[in-house]
Formats: structure tokens, C-alpha cells, sequence
């Protein structure tokens, strides 16, 4: 079925845009660098030594060093769907096709083994069901670039080699990965279902499919937040896995999530959100479940900073019902919902706890306790307790219980950090419920694929353990990428008899990634921090002068240069230098609980508390030890726990992170990079700096560069005859001759340099820019052979 879409095809005058063949190769067309737009496009009219006069479009001409031009490609090239294609493999060439494609409505492209997709941040109708039906069992190359055929490709793949995918999509705020992942999903829920063959399979055939579907929403409700990047960011990394049957049906699902940035449930800056449950909750919930959750006016919550602000195009009140909604189709009962949404309000609540200094602000006090006893309320605690716990916790002291008072900074402390843990513990217990529901067929996959949404790299002015943490992943992710692009290379090296011996880039990596875990031997900067947590009097600066004094001969880690800042360390990432701020490390790396409120809580009269709260012994031992190496002298040296079961924050990303990576490394990976074209929000608009800035984060630039250390163009025997023969045409004698041997004649009457290319078994391949030189004197040849014609047909005249 054939559907015509400007939005995915070309459009047949597309050459016309761009350069046009004859201006490209008469006026020796290169990019020079624009302060603009990135590049801008210029024609070569002198070259002395190592400077280059260019002619500007405009009529200008400037001077510029040699090392600043990127050739251009021949306009056959323009708006290519693959740019592995292209002959001129520079950053020029790629943020010019990108920019062409996209301000043609396309917004795939591929980069090789990259989907590339830039956010049109408008709805564009390229996900209707009729060109799902399109992309259905296609190739990549019979159709154009899109997630549905990254998608296609993979499910094909899985059903017929019988081997496990993932589709991997990375980008930054408010680039798409979010939305891509839940078009991934819609396909599959479409292809998967509707299968050939036996319709009704399973009674189940559907509603498993609209669990999966709905999952979504509810996992966004209370994962998600408006931020100044994007009014629907994900706060959380995951990783949904799909299993099929062998005969291409879902049977269930799995769905990981990583880091859930709870901090938002306490602050946020102006225009900010907290997660969006809370403002659904508190615009949807009228009369009697109103009164049950004890919900105020927005104006009347201290951690909904900026009280009620809007999302636009969006009725938190309509979302707050298809949120319940969602929650039904899971397999929420009623109670249950009430429970998640008494969660929230307490959240909320905990929020309007104040406490007074006093004596010398060595104790604070508790002068109202209205929240305290809503708090209480909603969770089904004593208040008396509850406020014991905050104000004067017990604490282990040598086999002792001690009795402390807290001053008016630590309760602070003690709320929010109950706040955070709590909402933590809500949504894992929800992901744990979801998941029970998407596993009903309890039956073992033969397959499986994989979708990962996590930020990329993340490279801001004050990066702190987040960014550690993400920017670790992003190394490791990136190292899947350069590993996976040596081994397919080096088996069509193989497969098409080449000698080549390509590197594995992915070994580059590895001196970063192992500064950042590396246990011991020494220990990295993960391990060293998980170190000094152990210290009673240790403090953020302690751990960067540990760090410091381990790794100063480290060739990936420095101390920032003018930075009088004492706790700051600078790692050398592959997508650049970070500096990282290292206050509130050994903070964020402990669970920072007060196990006397956890230990209420596990205690709760609501049995939907208990449930939230049964599995309080991960921490203890820990939060009592990192309250005390906070506030005592006296505090014990490090323990574990009765059952050994603590970890620290560090470690258990380190762990979840492992096992994500194991998973990977068993699949073949599809990789999807999600561009931002500006920070506006804006249709239409790309800002080239920030586009070019985000191809060399993201590794599509790194990918062109490996590249380039081979043969990257390849053309099959037969193309390259028909389009260059031209050039070599007497080398060719009449009659049948077979592709090989006539590229191979070909190829050595235009006297090529040996090292140029490689002949194979059915392709002849090239290095980057060969092609370029080769459109260019068929080119010449062409207008020859037409001024010959011409001057021909005027001799007839
Ligand atoms: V974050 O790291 O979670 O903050 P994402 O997930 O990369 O980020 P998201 O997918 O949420 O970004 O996209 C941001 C917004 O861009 C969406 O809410 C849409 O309004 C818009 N968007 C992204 N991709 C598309 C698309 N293919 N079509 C239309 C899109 N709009
Ligand atoms: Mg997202």
C-alpha cells in the first residue's frame, strides 16, 4: 500500500532546495563556520598555503584558515535518509541535512546504526493507523526513516533470529524520548496484537495489551512534572520490557525504573511543577473524597511553591479522572486508590509542619500541630509518636537506646526527608503493582524487547550526584553504542572479505567508567563516597581531598582550575569536562530516614501503609548511623544491619545499572537520539548551536567519526557501473561482464590510490569524501559531453 505523506517522503522538486549540481561543482561549494546558523554555505575562489578566500551567499568575501572548511556533498545528497550515505562524513554536512529534512516536516533521519528524531513540537500526522499498516513487516530501506521502522525492524528481528532487542532512546529534556518510547509501544500494542493467525489466542487478547497501554499514564501522573525544559518531564529513567510468544504476541511485561527524583515533591522554582498527581488530585477530588484525603486549597500547601500553575492545553481536573481511570483498567480496587491518593495528600501535608526554635536554638519545638495530626490521620499513626520521633528520636548509642532532641534545622530535615522517602516508596509500590498486573500470563516469553527512556548527558552549570549518576549511564550507553558499531563493522569487513582491522572504540570508555565505579584498587569515586559515609566526622569536602588524593594522576579527572569552592572535582566525560558540586554527597548517597518514623509507619492501623513501608530493615542501621555521623560525637562506628540488607544510594544505581547493562549487552540495540531544536518549545525553529552541541553529546558525531576510520560509503557493484562509468568508460570492453570485474577494471583506469577503497564481494567500499571527488568529474564529464551536443546541434542549424 503505497500512502503519500509529505511529512515522511521527499518531495520530488527536493534537489531544487539546497545547491543546485551545476553551482556545486563550478563554484566549489564548502561550509565555513557561522556564528548564526553553525555553517553557512560558501564557494572556494582562491587558495594560498593555509588560508582559503571564500565567497559568502550574499556576495561577501572572507578569508578563513584551511582547517575551518567542511567540504560539501554533491546535491545528490540533500535530505538523504541515511547519512551514512553521505560522502562527506563533517559536522557541516549532518546539521545542514538535519536542518533541511526537518524544515521539510521530516523528522527522522538516520546516521547508520542512529534513528535520529528532532522534536517538530507540533502534531504532525505520521502515527495514524493507516501508516502504522504502511511500516508493517518492511525493511528499513523500503521505507522512510521512523520509530515505526526502528520498531518493525526490531520486532522482525526478534521473531526471526530468535534474538532479544532493545530500542534505546536517549536525548535531553524536552527532546522526545518520553513520546518516541510511547509510539514504540502503540505500534507494538497495534502489530503484536493483530497477528497473523489465531485471532483470540488468549482470552486475554487485548486487555493485556490496554494494561500496557495505560501503565503508561499512570507512571507519567506520578513520575512526571512540569520544569521550565518541558511541561511533561519525566523525573524517572525506565526501561519497559515487552515479552512475545514465539509467535509474535505479547504475553507480558516488565517495566524498571531508575532514579526517581523525588526532591521535586518539595521544591520547585517559579514556573515549576511538583508531580503532576498532586495538582490532579487536588483540582479532581470533589465532596466525600475531598473530605476523606483532608485536601486544602492549593494557596495552603508550602510544597506547592508556587501554588496552583497550569499546564497548558491541559485540565488537571480531566487528568485526575483518566488518571483513576488508568488506575481501574490496572487492577487498582477502590481501597487502594484511596491509599495512593492519601499518600499524596500526607506528602502534601507533611509540607505545612512547622517547627519553632528553641533554648539557644539547640531544640525546636512543635507550637501547632494541625498538620502533624492530618499527617497522622491520613496514615494512620499515633501523633503523640509521631512527633516524639521527629522532635526526640531514640538512637543507638554503644548497644544503647539515647534519647536526643533535634534542633529546628534537623526536624526541617527529618519532614522532608519522610516526604521524599515516602513518595518513593508510593511509586515503587505502584511500579510493583503495575507490574503484577502486566505479568498476568505468567507465562515465560520465548523473546523479548526492550524500550529505554533515560536523560542524556547532562552537562549543567551546577551538576551534582544526579548528574553523576546519569552521566555514568550515558558512558556505559555510549560504550554499548561504540562496541555494537566495531562488531557489525568488522563482520561486514568479514562477511564481504575485506582486511581491515577495525578498533573498538568502546575501549575508550573505559578509563571514565572505571574512575566512576571501579571498587577497589583503587577505589572510584562511587566507592570512595560510599567510604566516607562510614566516617562519623567526614563531610563532603573530606571526600573530594580523598578523592583528590587517589586519583590527582587520573588522565579523566582534575580539580576545576578557579574555583575556590573546596568540594568540587571536574571528571572528563566523553561528551566533555563536568564539574561536579559535591555538597550534600554524602547526604544523597545515604538513605537519610529517621527509622524511629519508619518504624510507625510499618506499624500503621491502614494495612495499604504497612504494605508501602514492610520492607524498612533495607535502611536501618544506615539512617541511624548517617543521623548520628551528622549530629553526635558519640556516633557509633559503621555496622550493618542485622540482615546485612542496606546499600547505599550509589550502589544500588550502580547494581540496577549493571543489571540494565547485562540486559543490553544480550540484545541487539537499536539506538534513537531525540534532538531539542531550541528551548523555546517552538515549531519550525532549530537553533544550529544547540543542535550541533547535542549530535556530539549524544554520539552521532562520535559514530561519523568511527566511521570515518574506515571505509564508510559502500556502493554494490552494479550502481557504481551505471553511475560512474562514464569515467572509465574505454576500460570496460563491450559485451557481458560481471559487477566485480568491471568496478575492478573501472576502479583502477581512474588510477584510485589503493588506500581509497576496497573491493568486497558484492559492494566496492570507500573512504569519506572519494565519492564527492568522483560526482565531480562525472559531473564535469557530463557538461562536456552537453557543450559537445550543444555545439553539435548548432552545426545542424
Ligand atoms: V524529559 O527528559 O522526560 O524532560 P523527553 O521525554 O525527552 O524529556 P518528551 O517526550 O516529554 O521529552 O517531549 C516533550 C514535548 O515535546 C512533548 O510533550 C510534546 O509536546 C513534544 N513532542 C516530542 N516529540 C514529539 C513528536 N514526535 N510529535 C509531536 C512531540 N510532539
Ligand atoms: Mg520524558
Amino acid at each position: 500500500m503505497s500512502v503519500v505523506n509529505e511529512f515522511l517522503f521527499l518531495d520530488n522538486d527536493f534537489k531544487n532546495s539546497g545547491v543546485a549540481q551545476a553551482d556545486w561543482s563550478t563554484k566549489k561549494m564548502v561550509w565555513i563556520p557561522s556564528e548564526r546558523e553553525g555553517f553557512q554555505s560558501a564557494s572556494i575562489k582562491e587558495e594560498t598555503g593555509n588560508e582559503v578566500v571564500v565567497e559568502l551567499d550574499n556576495g561577501k568575501k572572507v578569508t578563513v584558515s584551511k582547517d575551518e572548511i567542511q567540504k560539501m556533498n554533491p546535491p545528490k545528497y540533500n535530505k538523504v535518509e541515511d547519512m551514512a550515505a553521505l560522502t562527506c562524513l563533517n559536522e557541516a554536512s549532518v546539521l545542514h541535512n538535519i536542518r533541511e529534512r526537518y524544515f521539510s516536516g521530516l523528522i527522522y533521519t538516520y546516521s547508520g546504526l542512529f534513528c535520529v528524531v528532532v522534536n517538530p513540537y507540533k502534531l504532525l500526522p505520521i502515527y495514524s493507523e493507516k501508516i502504522t499498516e504502511m511500516y508493517k513487516g518492511k525493511k528499513r530501506h523500503e521505507v522512510p526513516p521512523h520509530i515505526y521502522a526502528v520498531t518493525d525492524n526490531a520486532y522482525r528481528n526478534m521473531l526471526q533470529e530468535r534474538e532479544d532487542q532493545s530500542i534505546l532512546c536517549t536525548g535531553e529534556s524536552g527532546a522526545g524520548k518520553t513520546e518516541n518510547t510511547k509510539k514504540v509501544i502503540q505500534y507494538l500494542a497495534v502489530v503484536a496484537s493483530s497477528h497473523k493467525g489465531k485471532r483470540h489466542h488468549y482470552s486475554l487478547t487485548g486487555e493485556l495489551e490496554k494494561q500496557l497501554l495505560q501503565a503508561n499514564p499512570i507512571l507519567e501522573a506520578f513520575g512526571n512534572a512540569k520544569t521550565i525544559k518541558n511541561d511533561n518531564s519525566s523525573r524517572f529513567g525506565k526501561f519497559i520490557q515487552i515479552n512475545f510468544d514465539n509467535t509474535g504476541y505479547i504475553v507480558g511485561a516488565n517495566i524498571e525504573t531508575y532514579l526517581l527524583e523525588t526532591s521535586w515533591c518539595i521544591r520547585q522554582a517559579k514556573i515549576e511543577r511538583s508531580f503532576h498527581i498532586f495538582y490532579y488530585m487536588v483540582t479532581g477530588a470533589k465532596d466525600k473524597m475531598r473530605d476523606e484525603l483532608l485536601l486544602e486549597d492549593f494557596s495552603n500547601y508550602r510544597f506547592l511553591v508556587a501554588g496552583h500553575v497550569q499546564v497548558q492545553n491541559q485540565q488537571d481536573d480531566e487528568m485526575f479522572e483518566e488518571t483513576l481511570e488508568a488506575m481501574e483498567v490496572l487492577g487498582f480496587n477502590e481501597e487502594e486508590r484511596i491509599g495512593m491518593l492519601k499518600v499524596c495528600s500526607t506528602v502534601l501535608q507533611l509540607g505545612n509542619i512547622e517547627f519553632k526554635a528553641e533554648k539557644n536554638q539547640e531544640q525546636a519545638s512543635m507550637p501547632d500541630n494541625t498538620a502533624a495530626q492530618k499527617v497522622c490521620h491520613l496514615q494512620g499513626i499515633n501523633v503523640t509518636d509521631f512527633t516524639k520521633a521527629i522532635l526526640t528520636p531514640r538512637f543507638k548509642v554503644g548497644g544503647e537506646l539515647v534519647q536526643k532532641a533535634q534542633t529546628k534545622e534537623q526536624a526541617d530535615f527529618a519532614i522532608e526527608a519522610l516526604a521524599k522517602a515516602m513518595y518513593d516508596r508510593l511509586f515503587r509500590w505502584i511500579l510493583a503493582c503495575v507490574n503484577k498486573a502486566l505479568d498476568k500470563t505468567k507465562r515465560q516469553g520465548a523473546s523479548f524487547l526492550g524500550i529505554l527512556d533515560i536523560a542524556g548527558f547532562e552537562i549543567f552549570e551546577d551538576n551534582s550526584f544526579e548528574q553523576l549518576c546519569i552521566n555514568y549511564t550515558n558512558e556505559k550507553l555510549q560504550q554499548l553504542f561504540n562496541h555494537t558499531m566495531f562488531i557489525l563493522e568488522q563482520e561486514e569487513y568479514k562477511k564481504e572479505g575485506i582486511e581491515w582491522n577495525f578498533i573498538d572504540f568502546g575501549l575508550d570508555l573505559q578509563p571514565c567508567i572505571e574512575l566512576i565505579e571501579r571498587p577497589n584498587n583503587p577505589p572510584g569515586i562511587l566507592a570512595l563516597l560510599d567510604e566516607e559515609c562510614w566516617f562519623p566526622k567526614a563531610t563532603d569536602v573530606s571526600f573530594v581531598e580523598k578523592l583528590t588524593n587517589t586519583h590527582s594522576s587520573h588522565c579523566k579527572f582534575s580539580k576545576p582550575k578557579n574555583l575556590k569552592e573546596k568540594a568540587f572535582f571536574t571528571v572528563q566525560h566523553y561528551a566533555g569536562k563536568v564539574d561536579y558540586n559535591a555538597t550534600s554527597w554524602l547526604t544523597k548517597n545515604m538513605d537519610p530516614l529517621n527509622d524511629n518514623v519508619t518504624a510507625l509507619l510499618s506499624n500503621s492501623s491502614s494495612a495499604f501503609v504497612q504494605d508501602i513501608w514492610k520492607d524498612v530493615d533495607r535502611v536501618v542501621g544506615l539512617e541511624t548511623m548517617a543521623k548520628m555521623a551528622k549530629s553526635d560525637s558519640a556516633a557509633p562506628t559503621a555496622s550493618k544491619s542485622k540482615k546485612g540488607m542496606f546499600r547505599t544510594v550509589g550502589q544500588l544505581y550502580k547494581e540496577s545499572l549493571g543489571k540494565l547493562m547485562t540486559t543490553l549487552h544480550n540484545t541487539q540495540p537499536n539506538f534513537v537520539r531525540c534532538i531539542i531544536p531550541n528551548h523555546e518549545k517552538r515549531a519550525g525553529k532549530i537553533d544550529a548551536h544547540l543542535v550541533l552541541e547535542q549530535l556530539r553529546c549524544n554520539g552521532v558525531l562520535e559514530g561519523i567519526r568511527i566511521c570515518r576510520q574506515g571505509f564508510p560509503n559502500r556502493i554494490v557493484f552494479h550502481e557504481f557501473r551505471q553511475r560512474y562509468e562514464i569515467l572509465a568508460a574505454r576500460a570496460i570492453p563491450k559485451g557481458f561482464m560481471d559487477g566485480k570485474q568491471a568496478s575492478t577494471l573501472m576502479i583502477k583506469h581512474l588510477d584510485s590510490d589503493p588506500n581509497l577503497y576496497r573491493i568486497g564481494l558484492s559492494k566496492i567500499f570507500f573512504r569519506t569524501g572519494v565519492l564527492a571527488q568522483l560526482e565531480e568529474e562525472r559531473d564535469l564529464k557530463l557538461t562536456d559531453i552537453i557543450i559537445a551536443f550543444q555545439a553539435q546541434a548548432r552545426g545542424f542549424l
